[in-house]
């Protein structure tokens, strides 16, 4: 393995926090008690964290210093000013509605911008995109181009729109019952697949045509702009500043989580170009988050989230992200694991499908994976397969998506290359007694969102 091909991290660790391995013996009590489900995992006895990379980032210096220069008025704060200023500037828009995080921002978006009955058309599901989008009476229709359902297909931008598929969509419902297009960069649930310019574009204009609104899932737009400036066409000699800029350009307006490229460890908000939304979005955001000028963070959560924003831009911080996530990869293809491809930008995705075939999809194979992950190695990640993509809510029947996963997902800033070998070789070692891995049954189904708190037992 060429290592000069993945650049040594761009800072130095001036805070720690020491993290241990507990036994085997205690791994099967822990996996059990926590119903097969990494969710329920107390933090302390998980060694390696890849459940998620929302709000587990590491703040730099600067970022805990904005923390003493919070201004924690109720109304006005100056570092709400500041991030208001710094989207504006990162993202050109206008107008910023700050939320606890993303997923108040899609409750938000979706209660001003779909009446009951449109369609949303978007680049595959995200689990609380969708459920905001559905509880508000819209209709989810996922537009990605097919390739990116398939695994093992290594093709680029991945997580770009299927342009017939969105036009034959509008032709057939009407331009008046599409609530908006909801395109997210990049695509978590397919493996973080970017989405090129030039599709960014195509949206714009093809949408400008019908009179449709398009609004982004600026979660990872910093990870995006990167596989933009690697891989497409008159990009290279652009900063990541200008591409972010070209990229925001087509959209409407823009969801965002602070937790993954805001590299904070909470904080969101909605942009908007439109002063009547505007003005809608400012009265719900008193009710369900805050006053519009804090929206459910503090004073100092705006300010670190503003600096954090300008950090992720810095060319040698998302060089070394995206490289050390692919790093990861790279050792788990070289062992012939199978995982999804190309590898994405916040994580390496586990195709559970290949790893188990000796399990049925209604097994949870994905889920199973991950519990006996954290039983190997004390490694925690994440199932994204049918369990997280729950039922559907008119059949009542289970979705079954094509892309059964285990999410190993890189916290910024968090883990060292060591880390990701101790990963890789615990998912070599169990693969190599993948036989052994049993399948699961639901003892405990919540009704929404269930992967967060489901309980299973194991097959025999
Ligand atoms: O976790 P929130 O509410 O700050 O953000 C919700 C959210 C929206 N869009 C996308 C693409 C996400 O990935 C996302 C949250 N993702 C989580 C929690 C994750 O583990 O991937």
């Amino acid at each position: 393995m060429d290592l000069s091909k993945y650049p040594a991290e761009p800072f130095r660790i001036k805070s720690v926090e020491p993290v241990k391995m507990n036994t085997r013996e205690e791994r099967e009590e822990i996996i059990k008690k926590a119903g097969y489900n990494t969710f329920l995992i107390d933090s302390e006895d998980v060694y390696i964290d890849l459940l998620t990379d929302s709000g587990t980032n590491a703040m730099s210096d600067r970022q805990w210093a904005g923390l003493m220069v919070g201004d924690e008025a109720y109304a006005g704060s100056r570092n709400f000013k500041k991030l208001e200023k710094t989207i504006e500037e990162v993202m050109g828009f206008p107008y910023v509605v700050p939320t606890h995080q993303g997923r108040g921002a899609e409750n938000i978006l979706s209660r001003i911008a779909i009446k009951p009955g449109q369609y949303v058309p978007g680049n595959m599901y995200f689990t609380t995109t969708r459920y905001h989008q559905e509880a508000n009476g819209g209709i989810f229709v996922d537009v990605i181009r097919d390739e990116a359902h398939d695994a093992a297909l290594n093709v680029p931008f991945k997580g770009d729109i299927d342009l017939e598929k969105l036009e034959n969509l509008i032709k057939e419902k009407g331009p008046e019952n599409i609530a908006y297009v909801c395109l997210a960069v990049t695509v978590n649930l397919a493996g973080g697949q970017p989405v090129s310019m030039a599709n960014m574009r195509a949206v714009r204009e093809l949408t400008n045509k019908y009179g449709i609104k398009v609004f982004y899932d600026a979660t990872r737009f910093a990870e995006n702009a990167y596989f933009i400036k690697e891989q497409e066409e008159g990009y290279q000699d652009k900063t990541i500043a200008e591409i972010v800029k070209e990229m925001f350009s087509y959209a409407d307006g823009a969801t965002m989580s602070g937790k993954k490229d805001g590299i904070v460890n909470m904080g969101g908000f909605l942009a908007l170009r439109d002063e009547d939304l505007l003005i809608k979005a400012r009265e719900l955001v008193v009710v369900f988050e805050g006053m519009p000028s804090y929206g459910g963070m503090t004073g100092r959560d705006m300010e670190a989230f503003a600096i954090g924003l300008k950090e992720s831009l810095q060319f040698e911080y998302i060089q070394h992200r995206i490289l050390q996530v692919r790093y990861l990869g790279d050792r788990l293809k070289e062992a012939g694991i199978p995982i999804v491809e190309p590898i994405g930008g916040h994580g390496v995705f586990i195709d559970a499908r290949r790893f188990c075939p000796h399990l049925d999809q209604e097994q949870f194979p994905a889920q199973a994976l991950a519990a006996n992950l954290y039983l190997e190695s004390g490694v925690r990640a994440m199932e994204r397969g049918i369990v997280s993509a729950g039922r559907d809510p008119k059949t009542g029947e289970n979705r079954k998506p094509k892309l059964e996963t285990v999410r190993l997902t890189i916290p910024r800033r968090v883990y060292t290359y060591r880390h990701m070998d101790v990963v890789a070789d615990a998912i070599i070692r169990l693969y190599e007694r993948r036989e052994q891995i049993k399948g699961l049954r639901f003892v405990y189904e919540p009704p929404a969102l269930r992967f967060f708190t489901a309980r299973f037992e194991e097959i025999d």
